[in-house]
């Protein structure tokens, strides 16, 4: 039985076709990166949070300033992750830009108000050395030729005022607004200064966002090998990091849903190689330092950078495991954190009985389905219905997910992690693990969904 419809599909049965049980010897991937069905209540987000929330918000100096309704800007403080940490907190994820557009505007044009706005926000805070400008859905739809006001700005200001066309009904998920600020931050960014001085050992570490501080760890590992970073992207990251990241000898990829763009890029253009990796678990992160250090001929550094890590948290990884051992999990992600992850939880002992991406693409299912086991659910971006049908029927020990399925955990009293912002974390590389490892205990055995009633 590989596809599958479940029972409150039935008005739906497109949905049949992304749901699939994973049976050994068949790598079926289930239907994806495709339209939402009209009437599948999807959690999707659109192309401009995938490009404002996702890859261009974590930038620490520059203004993010939203040309469209004032609604739009609710994701300036990142609505499922709100815990991009920099160590510009003064400013960075503090203050909301927007242009505000009223029907005025709609009707008669926004470039000047755009204009105006940029002008106005940059007298506010000079200090700042960009701007970035997000055009929502209706900029798309009156045509307003944001590059131009963007071009003409930077003139008057002096510093890069960089437009993304990132319009929200672009696409069909939130992964194409990662594409786009992929581009635009390659196109008008990389390459427009240089650094003072490059070493032999610079890499840039790609695709991480610094959620709850993952790249403060994640950092002093590769530095400890002897590696340089020049440019992480785009965690924590200025615009001056971005406009020398084309000097690094090697890009190591983390997420490989929103960066393999950029990491193409710049391979064509600069010869800069890439190299993805996994930091997360034990396993993962020892394997990607073994590569990363194997590529600049520091091996022997990356042994002994492993040997104490891994000593510094196995004695409690083993107490977890033993705590922890047999314990079935669910994870529903965006995209690769669902396939990172299955190997993180056999680490810790437990099966993972079902994933779940809202957004992956193939390659992401492909790398689910070779890691999970015989019997477990697959699906397809799915909405509230479904998951309410799943934590019953499945009844899992524990729910690894986001904002919008923690309640719908909570009620049925499901154990539940938050796998986007975290909960106590951060969750990558070896201490990170161990944070990770300690919340999931935390969870499974917390004596509150006892006393819920109609738990699933
Ligand atoms: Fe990459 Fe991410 Fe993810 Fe992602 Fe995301 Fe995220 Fe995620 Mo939430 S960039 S694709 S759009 S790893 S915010 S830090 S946790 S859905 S699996």
């Amino acid at each position: 039985m590989p596809l599958t419809l479940l029972e409150c599909d039935k008005p739906i049965p497109e949905r049949e076709k992304h749901t699939y049980i994973k049976k050994s010897g068949e790598c079926i991937v289930p239907m994806c990166n495709v339209q939402t069905t009209p009437g599948d209540l999807t959690e999707r987000g659109c192309t401009y949070a995938g490009c404002m929330g996702v890859v261009g918000g974590p930038v620490k100096d520059v203004i993010h300033l939203v040309h469209g309704p004032i609604g739009c800007a609710f994701y300036t403080w990142g609505g499922g992750r709100r815990q991009n940490l920099s160590d510009n907190q003064e400013f960075h994820r503090k203050y909301c830009f927007s242009t505000s557009m009223q029907e005025a505007n709609i009707i008669f044009g926004g470039e000047q108000k755009l204009h105006k706005a940029i002008l106005e926000a940059y007298e506010r805070f000079p200090d700042v050395n960009g701007v970035f400008v997000y055009a929502t859905c209706v900029i798309g739809l009156i045509g307003d030729d944001i590059n131009n006001v963007c071009k003409q700005a930077s003139k008057e200001i002096g510093v890069p005022v960089i437009p993304f066309s990132c319009e929200g009904f672009r696409g069909v998920s939130q992964s194409l607004g990662h594409h786009i600020a992929n581009d635009v931050i390659f196109e008008h960014i990389v390459d427009t200064k240089e650094p003072d001085e490059v070493t032999p050992y610079d890499i840039n570490i790609i695709g991480d966002y610094n959620i709850q501080g993952d790249l403060w760890i994640i950092a002093p590992l590769f530095e400890a090998m002897g590696l340089r970073i020049l440019c992480t992207f785009t965690g924590n990251a200025s615009i001056d990091d971005l406009a020398m990241a084309h000097r690094a000898k090697l890009n190591v990829m983390h997420c490989q849903r929103s960066t393999p763009y950029i990491c193409e890029l710049m391979e064509e253009k600069y010869e800069v190689p890439y190299m993805p990796v996994s930091l997360f678990g034990i396993e993962q992160t020892s394997k990607a330092l073994r590569d990363v250090a194997a590529f600049f001929g520091l091996g022997d550094k990356a042994e002994e950078v492993i040997e104490s890590e891994v000593a510094k948290i196995l004695p409690e990884i083993e107490y977890y495991k033993e705590q922890l051992r047999g314990k079935r999990v669910f994870i529903y992600q965006g995209a690769p954190r669902a396939w990172h992850w299955i190997k993180l939880m056999e680490e810790l002992g437990m099966e993972v009985i079902g994933a779940a991406t809202t957004f992956g693409h193939t390659d992401d299912y492909e790398k689910i389905i070779e890691r999970i086991g015989d019997g477990a659910l697959v699906i397809d971006n799915p909405n509230s219905v479904e998951l309410r049908e799943i934590l019953i029927g499945y009844k899992p020990d524990l729910f690894i997910s986001g904002l919008k399925e923690k309640f719908l955990a909570y009620k049925l009293g499901v154990a539940f992690v938050n796998g986007h912002s975290y909960e106590r974390g951060p969750y990558a590389v070896y201490s990170g693990f161990l944070k990770f490892a300690k919340d999931i205990h935390t969870t499974i055995n917390h004596p509150v969904w006892k006393l819920i009633e109609g738990r699933a």
